[in-house]
């Protein structure tokens, strides 16, 4: 009896002191804490990515340590090292270049702490410095702009056309992808001419840039501009008109991304074809971290189905693309 009656005075003490009662809401524990290195906000793409990442983990309840490295590699590899010092349950970053993360992710490694890429890919020596990649087939990316391009010559009647390519970031996974995608899909068909490739980091600026150099050099010879993502197209656009030349119409203008800025102007008809590349990949990498945590198997690679966005299609329905 007098055991019971204490017990009752203690969970009488304990309602008092929490407050008389009213129901306290319970601080639930975040699931995991996941370490994101973000390469920058150089576009479109890269902000939409980013605020996806930051709202799947408020959805799943995840602790979320996101950090922007302002398009520096060394920012991203200082980042990763923070995370392993406080002992995240997880990293996951979108690495800026393919080259140079051995190190830091040995010491991931060494941590016990798995890795996520996201986005873009690392090439590597060394086995399983991390465990999956979550990101689009730049790949085919690049092969469906080129088979776009291939039935706008057929259409067009044409039996030569003279292309310009502005590249994404040197060295990084979606660079070499698109250009090597776009590349191997026109070789063997000798209406295609590549006058020259130039870089323009997937920057907005640079794009523009990369399009006057172009258009001082080969001027009315281009007939079509093959640009990695929208945010150099954008640039391109006000340097082509500028020159004299009707964008879509003059020149075939292919892009890719699929943001809404872009699409607008895929519907005015001074872009021909945007490949999409969506950057909603926040849900993938919540679901990737919380089975990792438990113990549960991931798939090695995880690619987005994606679309073509092109001037051959009606794109009234299109829904807003969120980015
Ligand atoms: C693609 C992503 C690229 C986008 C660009 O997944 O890495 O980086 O195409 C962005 O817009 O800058």
């Amino acid at each position: 009896m007098r055991k019971r009656m204490f017990l009752l005075w203690m969970m009488l003490g304990c309602l008092l002191l929490s407050g008389c009662g009213e129901k306290q809401p319970q601080a639930t524990e975040p699931s995991l804490l996941l370490g994101f290195s973000q390469l920058g906000s150089e576009s479109s793409w890269r902000i939409g990515n980013t605020r996806d990442i930051e709202a799947k983990a408020a959805e799943y309840g995840i602790s979320l340590m996101m950090e922007n490295a302002n398009q520096k590699q060394e920012n991203q590899i200082a980042a990763l090292r923070r995370f392993i010092a406080y002992r995240v349950d997880v990293i996951a970053f979108s690495p800026i270049v393919e080259e140079g993360w051995d190190n830091v992710l040995k010491e991931a490694k060494q941590a016990g702490i798995p890795v996520v890429l996201v986005d873009r890919t690392i090439r590597t020596e060394s086995e399983d410095l991390y465990v999956c990649l979550i990101g689009a087939d730049f790949y085919q990316e690049g092969v469906s702009a080129a088979e776009y391009l291939l039935r706008k010559a057929d259409a067009l009647g044409k039996d030569h056309l003279n292309i310009v390519e502005i590249t994404g970031t040197e060295d990084s996974t979606p660079m070499r992808q698109r250009h090597a995608g776009f590349m191997d899909r026109i070789a063997g068909d000798d209406r295609m001419r590549v006058l020259e490739s130039v870089n323009g980091d997937f920057l907005k600026s640079r794009g523009a840039e990369c399009m006057r150099y172009l258009l001082e050099k080969y001027g009315k010879r281009i007939d079509v501009i093959y640009s990695h993502n929208d945010e150099m197209t954008m640039g391109a656009l006000p340097e082509i008109e500028q020159a004299g030349f009707k964008p879509g119409q003059d020149m075939v203008i292919i892009s890719i991304d699929g943001g809404q800025e872009a699409i607008d102007i895929l519907r005015e008809g001074k872009i021909n074809c945007i490949v999409e590349c969506t950057p909603m990949l926040g849900a993938t990498l919540m679901e990737t971290a919380l089975a990792l945590k438990e113990g549960r198997p991931v798939s090695p690679e995880t690619h987005p189905v994606e679309q073509v966005f092109s001037d051959e299609q009606d794109l009234s329905a299109l829904a807003p693309r969120g980015y």
